[in-house]
């Protein structure tokens, strides 16, 4: 995950104009193949229209594949995108591990990837050229954080319920483990239960459902994104106590449902997650596409919100 600058910038030298996807002798026009995760989440919706309105600003072809959230719609994906000799690959790993035969294959083919959202594990960073998107980590110890001074003054055992990401995913890793470093300094924090909701609603509502039958005294929930904690206001609600009150809930990303949830006092802090990628990624395509040097790393400058200031940034909010 850690990647150090300057590493990549020396690797690129020599890759120049990638696979000339361009239709007609001439045409400099680029072609990007981007691979998405899928439409899980409010979040995915809005950074799938934000590449694809993006690509069509900067004049950047767009061949685009929705891989359902599968690795192996993603590998494929990114094959035909070789096979097409698209000009530069961008894609958002649905999980962090098992990348390197697929990207090896990209570099033998001399076609650059940049790696957007989502991060992947392999220690070979000269697989891809830069990697754009928030530091997952920072957002799991900014939800702790609010934790610990939400619950200053209790004296008892706080216990925590986790609806995590999907397993093996960089945000679900990520956010799991700044969270934990954070109200691990403070032993009445207690994560009585920790599972995957997939980042849909669908799956946070029915794993919320189990939490509340096995567990009679939750006080918190942490929720990985926006949409896992709404599935889950509503199991709140089905169990009849109130969500925001009965059950505190923190929860990441910052969509409009999310906030909306949040200014009606149902959630009581989000930590952002800006998926309004698109516009950096064109920028970055454009220069790894021409061998210009582009930083190894991007972060996305993010905010968090309580439920005053939700109520504030709603009406502007663009996602
Ligand atoms: O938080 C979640 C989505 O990778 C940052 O994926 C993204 C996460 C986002 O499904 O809502």
């Amino acid at each position: 995950m850690l990647v150090l600058a300057g590493v990549t910038a020396m690797a690129m030298a020599s890759c120049g104009g990638g696979g000339g996807g361009g239709t007609a002798a001439g045409d400099d026009k680029i072609t990007m193949g981007f691979s998405q995760v899928g439409a899980e989440s409010g979040w995915r919706t809005a950074n799938t229209k934000s590449v694809q309105e993006s690509a069509k600003a900067a004049g950047i072809e767009l061949k685009f594949s929705d891989a359902q959230q599968k690795q192996e719609n993603q590998i494929k994906a990114i094959r035909s995108f070789i096979q097409q000799r698209v000009d530069v690959i961008a894609f958002s790993p649905v999980v962090e591990s098992g990348w390197d035969t697929v990207l090896k294959e990209a570099k033998n083919a001399k076609i650059p990837v940049i790696l957007t959202d989502r991060a992947v594990d392999s220690p070979d960073t000269s697989l891809y050229k830069t990697f754009l998107g928030s530091d997952f980590v920072e957002e799991g110890r900014k939800a702790g954080k609010w934790l610990v001074e939400e619950f200053k003054d209790a004296t008892g055992t706080v216990n925590i319920v986790e609806l995590q990401g999907t397993t093996g995913s960089a945000p679900a890793n990520d956010r799991k483990a700044g969270f934990a470093e954070v109200i691990q300094a403070d032993p009445k924090f207690k994560v009585i239960a920790s599972q995957t909701g997939d980042f849909t609603r669908a799956k946070g509502k029915e794993v919320m459902e189990a939490f509340l039958k096995a567990h009679p005294d939750i006080d918190v929930l942490y929720a990985h994104n926006d949409d896992m904690a709404l599935g889950a206001i509503e199991a709140i609600e089905g169990a009849g106590k109130t969500p925001g009150k009965d059950i505190k809930i923190v929860s990441v990303d910052a969509v409009k449902d999310g906030m909306q949830a949040l200014a009606d006092g149902k959630i009581n802090f989000i930590v952002e997650c800006s998926p309004l990628l698109g516009p950096q990624l064109m920028d970055l395509a454009k220069k790894v596409v021409k061998g210009e040097q582009v930083p190894a790393r991007v972060v996305t400058e993010e905010t968090t919100f309580t439920q005053e200031q939700a109520k504030q940034a709603l009406p502007s909010r663009q996602y």
